[in-house]
């Protein structure tokens, strides 16, 4: 299954790269005032779903364009381009993320950054990779020395608690904020050690499930706000561990 994931998710990234050199002619709709689809999301969710049908046919799948399929014991959950705003501005910060579970539990995940020339893969158990070398979380273990990641909701904002709340509260204590507007891509950057930690207010499970596998295979740690596990990722962070508690004390602080 782990060669099959990473066959099918590096065509994928290999087609969303094939969209970007032709973005001009491609149709890009409106979800809702906040989110867009384009012909290449649903072209690329198509393909995955076919060749995991075609190879897995009793697996389920959670797509973020086509929903959901129901399935026994494994459940695909893919996200043919995270970052999809990004993608349309011609910006390089979006990937393919797709996530295995098996029976609730994560058990594969691979992110493709197509731009970026970055495939990340992840097993249980089996440690997290990039283009096939081992990666791990960085070492810092001061929150002040700390670059974290988040994206804040725009127009159209839906979250129950806005995401500004936490911003507000954590940035007095970190040295710098990126937000690249891809859940996956912060994800794979917190498992590489490229950024000590994000959090994020109601995401998706195809944006995160597979980037979450990779952060904890990698060493780090992930939790809701306060330290538990949030149902259906309302409140989702991941940190390199060190810098964790210091996190739940800040986030936690913000009802
Ligand atoms: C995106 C997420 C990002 C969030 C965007 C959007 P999409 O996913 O990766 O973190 O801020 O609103 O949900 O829609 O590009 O797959």
């Amino acid at each position: 299954m782990r060669q099959f994931l990473k066959d099918i998710v590096v065509e994928a990234g290999r087609m969303a790269l094939a969209y970007r050199g032709r973005l001009g002619q491609m149709r890009v709709d409106k979800k809702s005032v906040k989110d867009l689809v384009t012909d290449a999301d649903r072209i690329i969710e198509k393909f995955l779903r076919k060749e995991i049908g075609k190879r897995y046919p009793e697996h389920g799948i959670l797509g973020e364009e086509e929903g959901e399929k129901a399935g026994k014991e494994y459940r695909w959950l893919i996200d043919p381009i995270d970052g999809t705003t990004s993608f349309v501005h011609g910006q390089p910060f979006f990937g393919v993320s797709i996530g295995l579970e098996k029976s609730g539990e994560p058990v594969l995940g691979a992110v493709s950054l197509p731009a970026m020339g970055e495939l990340y893969e992840a097993q249980k158990g089996g440690g997290a990779y990039c283009n096939g070398k081992a990666i791990g979380v960085s070492q810092c273990s001061s929150l002040a020395e700390s670059v974290m990641a988040t994206s804040v909701g725009c127009i159209g904002q839906e979250a129950e608690i806005d995401n500004m709340n936490y911003l507000g509260a954590v940035k007095g204590h970190i040295i710098s904020m990126r937000n690249f507007g891809s859940a996956a891509m912060h994800l794979c950057y917190v498992a590489c050690g490229r950024l000590e930690g994000y959090w994020q207010v109601d995401i998706k499970p195809y944006d995160v499930a597979a980037g979450i596998l990779l952060v904890t295979e990698a060493g780090g740690k992930y939790s809701d706000f306060s330290g538990g596990m949030s149902k259906f990722y309302k409140q989702v962070l991941t940190t390199n561990g060190r810098i964790h508690e210091d996190m739940i004390k800040i986030l936690g602080s913000c009802t």
